[in-house]
């Protein structure tokens, strides 16, 4: 079969038939109504979080409210025992925890630049931790494999996978609370991600600001260790602190080693651990890189981001309560007013700051689903542009090796239920059409005996879903190569246009447009086969896309038909695609 490409059909796409491609499409809402979001998805909500031990016992991680209290009354009775012990006493004297060199340096508080920056990196981060919760929430599941497996994940806050074949990952998701993710709704994952993306990278410019600003004014010895004695400083302010016998000299409440080195790795550790894990789930990066996404494979990349998660949460909870418990409200007057002191200046500043974060918190929900357009639009213009750099770093996504093939492939989407549809899946497909139009210089209208006599392509790659799962597949059918030179696009033609035979959960067909530069990638094809079989109806049958520069919706299952256009505008809601009309996504998302 392989090699001969047949002479091109001479049956004329029907003008009629075009027609009704477009005619087909749903525009989308411009708010959002939760009663009837993502086709009246019910909010159901997720279970307490889970981690697996073991081939297949789940601690409930509820458990540890009691059992850390239990532990931190232990180690509190451990801390006075170890006290009132002479070597342990002249070891504290020894090492008192405390930092000389930054009471030099802060006699009079802290710059006011560092001030400002605490509190944007403080403003910001509740964006950032609230949309990434509601992105776990979209796929609640997190593994150590590509595979994605379910029973294999190591954490989860969503009951077993059900049984059902055709369980999707959309039925999967979870709700949360409005206040507690952004916005909250199931399966909202577009505009969380905006939110995400969007507040994080003000947060990294931030960042970097403060790294420059940090080393160019001696700043960082605050938080930067520059001896070994800081462990041993660290370790006796732990029992120091554990024992609830806190020295109320000025020095040890101000800044000890402890709070360094926590600072240190929150600063210098955790932050670029967040970035190189959130690139690491890109599929335009992540695949590119091989030598650094094999060990940190996107599951790796998404399990480690959301240990980081913990990590500052851990981090704000401990430094927030220290804060408050000890060293009021001379510490509020250091960061927020830029002087020491026993004032309360501080304390006044601190209040209107946290006025503007809890606006900034209970608005943003309701803005969300009052505004989708303005925070699909605000994204974008915020990380439109990395994405398409991105995109264009090196144009060769990795393939894998059939050992690499995924066990389970997740199923997502909405199954078509028309009786088109029906007819043809009943009728083995023999009556299928996929007709190539618009800016073509050869419309085509082709069936399947026809694509399957097309030069047969093969790749075995990796699939992103948006909701954060993947799995890795052998697909076969037509390059989109072949398909170019077939109907030979006309150079107005921007954009390939992907319409399915199947609707979206609002109703009106599903499509999505695909930026022309990519049709020509020497990964991009028609599958008609999945792992040497033909395609399933849950997979797409008879026919659908792959391009591996972009994420999981794009790639359209159950294809009808692929016009060439100038531009999308004109097309549905003009977003250029079901999931952006609908959902608010990204028109390229490769990140
Ligand atoms: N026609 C159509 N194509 C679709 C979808 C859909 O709902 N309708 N869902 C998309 C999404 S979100 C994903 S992740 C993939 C899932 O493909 P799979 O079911 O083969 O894993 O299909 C994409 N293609
Ligand atoms: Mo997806």
């Amino acid at each position: 079969m392989s090699g001969e490409a047949p002479a091109p059909p001479d049956t004329p796409v029907s003008p009629e038939a075009v027609r009704k491609y477009r005619s087909e499409l749903t525009e989308g809402e411009n708010a959002i109504d939760p009663a009837t979001w993502s086709g009246s998805v019910p909010q159901v909500y997720g279970i307490a979080p889970r981690v697996r031990i073991g081939r297949n016992r789940w601690f409930n991680l509820l458990w540890l409210l009691p059992l850390g209290f239990l532990g931190l009354i232990i180690a509190v009775a451990v801390a006075k025992h170890l006290r009132g012990l002479g070597p342990v006493q002249q070891f504290i004297q020894a090492y008192p925890g405390t930092i000389p060199v930054s009471r030099r340096a802060r006699r009079g508080g802290l710059p006011a630049w560092l001030g400002w920056q605490h509190f944007l990196n403080l403003f910001l981060l509740i964006f950032i931790i609230r949309s990434g919760i509601q992105i776990i929430g979209d796929h609640p599941r997190l593994y150590w494999t590509r595979h994605s497996t379910p029973g294999r994940e190591w954490f989860r806050v969503q009951k077993p996978v059900p049984s059902d074949p055709l369980w999707t990952a959309k039925k999967d998701s979870v709700a949360l609370p409005g206040q507690v993710g952004l916005p909250g709704l199931r399966h909202s994952i577009g505009l969380a991600r905006w939110w995400h993306l969007g507040t994080v990278t003000l947060w990294l410019l931030n960042g970097v600001v403060f790294y420059v600003l940090l080393f160019t004014t001696g700043q960082w010895r605050l938080v930067v260790p520059t001896s070994w004695d800081v462990f041993p400083n660290a370790a006796s302010i732990l029992i120091q602190y554990l024992s609830l016998d806190w020295p109320t000299e000025p020095a040890w409440v101000n800044y000890n080693s402890l709070q360094q080195l926590a600072y240190f790795a929150t600063v210098f550790l955790a932050a670029p651990l967040a970035l190189v894990t959130g690139l690491g789930m890109s599929p335009a990066l992540s695949t590119r890189f091989r030598r650094i996404s094999k060990p940190l494979s996107i599951q790796v990349a998404r399990s480690l981001h959301f240990l980081v998660l913990v990590w500052f949460l851990v981090f704000i909870t401990v430094h927030v309560t220290l804060v408050f418990t000890t060293n009021l409200p001379r510490s509020l007057n250091q960061m927020y007013a830029a002087r020491g002191g026993d004032g309360w200046t501080g304390l006044w500043i601190f209040l209107a700051s946290m006025a503007v974060v809890i606006a900034g918190w209970i608005a943003a929900t309701p803005f969300t689903l009052r505004h989708p357009r303005v925070v699909q639009r605000a994204g974008y213009a915020l990380i439109g542009p990395v994405q398409r750099l991105f995109e264009h770093l090196d144009a060769r996504p990795g393939e894998y090796t059939e050992k690499d093939i995924s066990p389970y492939f997740w199923h997502n989407g909405q199954y078509p239920d028309s009786p088109e549809y029906r007819q043809l899946y009943d009728g083995n497909f023999t009556d299928y059409r996929l007709r190539i139009h618009g800016l073509v210089d050869n419309p085509v209208e082709l069936d399947l005996r026809q694509l399957r006599a097309l030069a047969h392509h093969e790749q075995i790659t990796q699939h992103f879903c948006i909701q954060g799962w993947s799995g890795v597949a052998k697909w076969g059918g037509v390059s989109m190569r072949t398909i170019l030179d077939l109907v030979k696009p006309k150079p107005e033609a921007k954009w390939a246009v992907f319409y399915s035979l199947g609707d979206g959960p609002d109703k009106g067909r599903y499509y999505d447009a695909h930026p022309i530069e990519q049709m020509s990638h020497h990964l991009t094809m028609l599958a008609y086969d999945m792992n040497d079989h033909p395609l399933s109806f849950g997979h797409g049958a008879p026919l659908r896309l792959r391009n591996e520069a972009q994420l999981g919706f794009k790639q359209v299952k159950w294809i009808q038909g692929i016009e060439f256009v100038a531009d999308f505008a004109q097309i549905g809601g003009g977003h250029g695609g079901y999931n952006q009309d609908h959902e608010f996504f990204g028109y390229r998302q490769s990140l």
